[in-house]
């Protein structure tokens, strides 16, 4: 069973969609737009943003000069890697949340005395089976272990070895979720770990108003790109008539909640149907499309804290841009 707090949070999860069939996923793809376009604020949960070209899209995102949070993150695996392959022991299993294209990985595996396994999980199998391929090329004395699945729900792991789980959610994926339901999930992957198992964490820290929408609103049309992609998937897979082109990408700090936002924003009113479902579209009404909380490192701390993790250690870049917290569950462990 999924808890409550984490199955209600879903509305506002960056990846996911049930271990179901293809026909249950568009069933439940199609009741999150239906009912997301009925709110007072239109809005679509993120995590449909991730279909093929959504996922190729992030990925370019990922090399972006303005996207600051995968190179600093990188920076930080690169230096703190040797300690994290101490923290993790020998014949560690990995297992990785919202694995997408399994670059960061690498550092970890590398740093790793004789890991026993990998085990990403992503809800977008075939970009996930093309990543593990390529990784398994490089790391053959390691079990490769997809799960296909929506890492947010109660995702059991297959057997594993008997060193230590540790769990890794890099990006800043975190930020994604509301804070309660980030919450939520640290709990969960507690859970899904296990008692003396360990996670590695990226977490966006707050900083100038200017790098930030920068970063969500690149000078090369990117984001908006992945923004939009999202009323094209919208079309092809539930049905819709949007006119991408009579939407924009807007994407600002809301300073009050520390978090980017990121919309869609109609240009004109206009109507968009859905079989029998019109939805009515004042100009410059919006679909609320995603939420990007930026921490602090104590405010961050003390989530993790409350989800039942206890600080090994938090590295951030020389700029304080961006930060990596290494965690760990009490417990005897396997
Ligand atoms: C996946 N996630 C951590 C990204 C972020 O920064 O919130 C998604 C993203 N949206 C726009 N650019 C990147």
């Amino acid at each position: 069973m999924v808890p409550l707090s984490l199955a209600k949070s879903l509305a506002s999860s960056p990846r996911s969609a049930e271990q179901c069939s293809a026909d249950e996923a568009t069933a439940l793809f199609r009741a999150d737009v239906l009912y997301g376009l009925s709110q007072p604020q239109k809005a679509v949960p993120p995590k449909y943003f991730y279909d093929e070209a959504g996922s190729r899209l992030f990925d370019l995102i990922c090399r972006l000069p303005d996207y600051y949070p995968t190179r600093c993150e990188i920076e930080i695996l690169k230096a703190c890697a040797a300690e994290i392959g101490a923290l993790a022991g020998p014949g560690a299993s990995l297992v990785e949340f919202g694995s997408g294209s399994s670059i960061k990985v690498r550092l970890l595996l590398d740093a790793m005395a004789a890991p026993a396994a990998y085990v990403p999980i992503d809800i977008s199998g075939p970009h996930m089976r093309a990543a593990v391929t390529r990784l398994a090329e490089a790391y053959p004395g390691v079990a490769m272990v997809p799960v296909e699945a929506d890492f947010t729900q109660s995702v059991r792991l297959p057997p594993l070895e008997d060193g230590r789980r540790v769990g890794f959610f890099p990006g800043s994926t975190i930020g994604n979720f509301t804070p309660q339901a980030a919450t939520a999930f640290l709990a969960h992957v507690g859970d899904v770990l296990g008692a003396g198992s360990a996670l590695v964490v990226g977490f966006d820290l707050a900083k100038d108003r200017a790098v930030l929408e920068a970063a969500y609103d690149d000078r090369q049309g990117i984001t908006a790109a992945f923004n939009l992609n999202l009323l094209a998937r919208i079309n092809r897979e539930v049905g819709a008539d949007f006119e991408p082109s009579a939407f924009r990408h807007r994407a600002f700090l809301n300073g009050a909640e520390s978090r980017i936002e990121m919309h869609l924003e109609s240009v004109r009113q206009q109507e968009v149907s859905i079989g029998r479902h019109h939805f009515a579209f004042a100009r410059g009404e919006t679909i609320h499309t995603e939420n990007s909380y930026k921490f602090s490192a104590d405010a961050f701390l003390a989530m993790v804290r409350h989800a039942g993790w206890r600080q090994h250690a938090v590295w951030t870049d020389p700029k304080g841009w961006f930060a990596v917290a290494a965690l760990e569950r009490d417990g005897e462990g396997r």
